[in-house]
C-alpha cells in the first residue's frame, strides 16, 4: 500500500512538472513582454513598498489599455494583484499614481504638474513624489497615449530589474512618425517576408478580430511604434475600394487605443484601375478631384487615418513620370488631399532606372535633389539607409544632408532579405546606429544622419523614420526568436536614436530570457559581433549586391544576365585586374554626391574607411590593405573569419544551454546550424567564384572548399519565401 502511494505521489509530482511544461513552452509569441515573476525576494519587497495600491482614475480606451497592461504585469511579476482604484480621496504611501493632469486630481494638484510640459505630446515623466506626506511613484502625460508608454516603461524597469526607488524621469520620443512598413499582399503573402504569412486575415475582416491584432499593437505600443502601413509597396489599388476600407476601419479600431495609426499605400494609377478614369495624371483636374474624394471617403472609415505612403516610377510601379510630371507634382496632389485631415504623403526616394545610363547608387540624388523646396508640407521623402538596398553594408545615402528644405524620413529593413531570411542570427541594432551616426557634414561637423532625420538640423516641424517588417503569422512572430531583437531595437531607436545597441540588447534579452547575468553577457556579446560576422561572410570590404537573382536566397556573385543593375557583376565588378566599383572622379564620381570632406574621404583609398573601399574603388588583387594582406588574401581571410565566428555564435549558445527555457534554445541551435551551412555557402561561392578572376590561391592554413564553383552555380531554388 505504502509502495503504491510512494508511486502515486511521484506520478502526480511528474504531472505537476510536465503540464506546465507542456501547456506554458516558451513559443517564442508573448515576445519581450512575458512579464515573468521575479525571484530575487529583496527586489520584490523593494517594489511591492512602492506598488501598495495603484491610483489610475479615467475611462478612455487608451486608459483601459494601459490598466490591462498594468496588471498583466504585475500579475506576472508578482504572482498577485494589486488592486487599480480612482479614488484619489484616501492616498496610500507607496501609491502608483497614473494619468494626466486633466484625469488625476493628484497629478493636477502636485508639482509634477508643471514638469508635464516638458514631455510634450507623446512623452511622459515618471516621478517619485511627495503627496499629502506619502512617497509615491507617479506616471505622468499629457495624453492619454503618453500615459500608455509610460506605464510600458515602467513595466520594463520592472521586468529588468531597475531600482524604482527616487526615480525622476523624462522620457520623450526625438521623431514623431514612428512607422512599420508591411510589405503585406491582400492575398495574404508577404513580400520578403520569411514568419509565415500576413497577419491580416483580410478575408475574415471585419467580423472576426484576430487576438493577435491586440497583441501585435500592444508590442508595438510598448516600444513606441505609432503607426503602421499594413500594404505592400507595390501596391494594389483594391485596398481604397469600400470593401477593403471597412476592413482596414476594424484593424484601425483596434490599434487606435494604442495610440497607432493605419496608413496604406497608394497605387498612383488607381484612378484608372478603381476609378473608372483614363488618367491618373496628377494635374489633371478630375485626378486631383478623384485623390480628393478617396480620402474623403477614407477618412470616413477611419477618422484618424495617417496617410499615403508612395512607391512611384520604380520597379515597374506606375508613378507621375507616367505624365511627365514630376515627384514632386505626385506627392504634392495627394498632400493636397490629405492637408485637410492632418494626413501625411510619405513619398519613396527609392528609384532608379535600367533605362538611365548612370550608375544606380546616384540615381534617387539626381532625381530628387532638384526637387528639394518644392514638396507641400505635409509630405516626407522617405529615403533607404543606403544609396542601394538595404545591402548587409553600405554607406549612408547621400540625399541625407542634400535636401534641406525636405523632412527626410529614414527607411530601414527589419526583414532580413539581404541578411539571411529568418534563420541568421544578425542582430541589427549595429547597422541602424552606423547609419543614423554617419556624419553628412551638411552643416559641418557633427551633422549626424540622425538629426536629418529627427528634424533637428533644419528645424523640420515633422519627422520620420519607418522599418520594413518582419512579422508575419509564425507563432514567434518573426521566425527566428533573435528577429524579435530587430523589430525591438527599431522601435526603441525610433524613439531614441541616442540608445547604444549595447543597451537596447540587454533589455531585450532580459524581458526576452532571463535577467541571468551569467546568460546575458557571453549572449549580448554574440549579438553585438553577429552583423559583423555576417558582413563578413556575406559581402565584406564594401561588396555589395551578389545574391541569388529574384529570390536573393545564397550568394550568387556570377549573375550577369537580363537587366543589368539587377546583377551581381554590375556591383562587384571583378576582373582579372582587381574587383570593387569605382565611385571616384574616374568611375561614377559617385562621392561627388557627399558634401566635403565626406567626398574626399571616401574617394581617397588612403582615407576610404575600408568597410567601404569596395564599394568606392577597383583595386588590384595585391593592393595591400590595412592588414598588411594583399586585397585577395584579406578577402579570403574575411570570409573564412565570418564563417568560423559562426561556430563561434553556436559554442557560445551552448555554453548557455540550461540557463533558458529548452523549446527557444533548441530552435536557436538549430538555426544557427543553418546559418553555419549558409555562411560555408556564401564563403565557397564567393571565393572559388573570384578566385577565377584573381588567380591566386587561398592560402595553405584554410580549409579548401569542399565542393566546385560549377556546384554552386547550379543550384536551384523553387519556392523561396518572400519571392
Ligand atoms: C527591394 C526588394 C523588393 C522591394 C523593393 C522596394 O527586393 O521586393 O519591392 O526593395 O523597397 O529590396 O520597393
Amino acid at each position: 500500500m505504502k509502495r503504491y502511494r510512494c508511486f502515486f505521489v511521484k506520478f502526480l509530482l511528474c504531472l505537476f512538472f510536465l503540464i506546465p511544461y507542456q501547456i506554458f513552452a516558451e513559443d517564442g509569441y508573448r515576445l519581450w513582454l512575458r512579464y515573468e515573476p521575479i525571484e530575487n525576494a529583496e527586489l520584490r519587497n523593494e517594489y511591492r513598498s512602492m506598488l501598495r495600491e495603484i491610483n489610475f482614475p479615467g475611462e478612455s480606451p487608451t486608459f483601459q489599455a494601459a490598466r490591462e497592461e498594468l496588471n498583466r504585469g504585475i500579475e506576472g511579476l508578482f504572482n498577485s494583484k494589486i488592486s487599480i482604484t480612482d479614488n484619489d480621496s484616501i492616498i496610500k504611501e507607496g501609491t502608483l499614481i497614473v494619468g494626466t493632469p486633466s484625469s488625476s486630481d493628484l497629478i493636477a494638484a502636485s508639482t509634477i504638474h508643471d514638469e508635464v510640459s516638458k514631455a510634450g505630446k507623446e512623452g511622459f515623466i515618471i516621478e517619485t513624489i511627495e503627496t499629502n506626506e506619502k512617497q509615491c511613484i507617479c506616471i505622468a502625460s499629457n495624453t492619454d497615449t503618453g500615459v500608455l508608454y509610460g506605464v510600458f516603461h515602467f513595466l520594463r524597469m520592472l521586468q529588468t530589474r531597475k531600482h524604482i526607488k527616487n526615480i525622476s524621469i523624462v522620457r520623450k520620443p526625438r521623431i514623431r512618425y514612428r512607422l512599420l512598413n508591411h510589405w503585406d499582399n491582400l492575398d495574404r503573402t508577404v513580400e520578403r517576408g520569411y514568419a509565415g504569412s500576413s497577419l491580416w486575415d483580410w478575408h475574415k475582416l471585419p467580423d472576426y478580430i484576430k487576438p493577435r491584432y491586440k497583441d501585435y499593437a500592444r508590442a508595438n505600443a510598448s516600444i513606441g511604434i505609432n503607426g503602421t502601413v499594413i500594404t505592400n509597396v507595390n501596391a494594389n489599388a483594391d485596398v481604397l475600394t469600400p470593401q477593403y476600407l471597412e476592413k482596414v476601419a476594424a484593424l484601425a479600431d483596434v490599434l487606435r487605443p494604442y495610440g497607432i495609426k493605419v496608413y496604406l499605400t497608394a497605387r498612383f494609377s488607381a484612378p484608372v484601375e478603381i476609378g473608372g478614369l483614363e488618367t491618373a495624371d496628377p494635374l489633371e483636374p478630375e485626378v486631383v478631384s478623384w485623390w480628393k474624394n478617396k480620402v474623403d471617403e477614407i477618412y470616413k472609415y477611419i477618422p484618424d487615418f495617417g496617410g499615403f505612403l508612395v512607391k512611384a516610377n520604380s520597379e515597374g510601379q506606375p508613378g507621375p513620370q507616367d505624365y511627365e510630371r514630376s515627384h514632386a507634382a505626385g506627392a504634392n496632389m495627394l498632400a493636397y488631399a490629405l492637408a485637410p485631415h492632418d494626413g501625411i504623403v510619405m513619398w519613396r526616394a527609392f528609384v532608379y532606372s535600367n533605362e538611365v545610363p548612370e550608375d544606380r547608387a546616384k540615381q534617387a540624388y539626381n532625381e530628387f535633389k532638384p526637387l528639394d523646396g518644392k514638396f507641400r508640407d505635409n509630405v516626407l521623402v522617405q529615403v533607404k539607409n543606403g544609396p542601394i538596398d538595404f545591402q548587409p553594408r553600405e554607406p549612408f545615402h547621400p540625399l541625407f544632408g542634400a535636401m534641406p528644405k525636405t523632412p527626410l524620413m529614414m527607411e530601414f529593413q527589419i526583414t532580413q532579405e539581404y541578411l539571411g531570411f529568418a534563420t541568421h542570427l544578425v542582430y541589427l541594432a549595429p547597422l541602424y546606429k552606423e547609419a543614423l551616426y554617419s556624419d553628412t557634414y551638411a552643416k559641418g561637423k557633427g551633422s549626424y544622419v540622425s538629426e536629418v532625420v529627427d528634424g533637428s538640423l533644419e528645424d523640420h516641424r515633422i519627422s520620420g523614420i519607418a522599418g520594413v517588417s518582419n512579422i508575419g503569422t509564425n507563432r514567434n512572430w518573426c521566425g527566428h526568436t533573435f528577429g524579435q531583437a530587430n523589430w525591438y531595437a527599431y522601435g526603441r531607436l525610433a524613439w531614441n536614436h541616442k540608445l547604444s545597441s549595447g543597451e537596447i540588447a540587454e533589455e531585450w534579452l532580459r524581458m526576452t530570457f532571463t535577467n541571468n547575468i551569467d546568460f546575458i553577457n557571453p549572449v549580448k556579446k554574440m549579438m553585438m559581433a553577429s552583423r559583423e560576422i555576417t558582413v563578413n561572410y556575406m559581402t565584406p570590404i564594401g561588396l555589395a549586391h551578389m545574391m541569388g537573382r529574384g529570390h536573393h536566397y545564397g550568394p550568387a556573385p556570377w549573375v550577369d544576365e537580363g537587366r543589368a543593375d539587377w546583377t551581381s557583376v554590375y556591383y562587384h565588378r571583378a576582373d582579372t585586374g582587381g574587383i570593387g566599383f569605382d565611385r571616384t572622379v574616374t568611375g561614377s564620381n559617385a562621392v561627388s554626391q557627399y558634401h566635403s570632406p565626406v567626398a574626399e574621404k571616401f574617394a581617397d583609398i588612403e582615407t576610404c574607411p575600408e568597410k567601404y573601399l569596395l564599394w568606392f574603388h577597383h583595386l588590384p588583387w595585391d593592393y595591400t590593405t590595412n592588414s598588411g594582406r594583399t586585397l585577395w588574401n584579406e578577402l579570403v581571410h574575411r570570409y573564412y573569419q565570418g564563417a568560423d565566428s559562426v561556430k563561434w555564435m553556436q559554442k557560445t549558445w551552448r555554453s548557455v544551454k540550461g540557463m533558458i527555457d529548452r523549446e527557444r534554445h533548441n530552435k536557436v541551435s538549430e538555426f544557427l546550424e543553418i546559418q553555419k551551412q549558409e555562411a560555408d555557402w556564401w564563403r565557397n561561392a564567393c571565393l572559388l567564384y573570384f578566385q577565377t578572376y584573381s588567380r591566386r590561391p587561398i592560402p595553405e592554413k584554410y580549409d579548401k572548399p569542399s565542393k566546385s564553383l560549377l556546384h554552386y552555380k547550379n543550384l536551384e531554388f523553387k519556392y523561396v519565401p518572400g519571392h
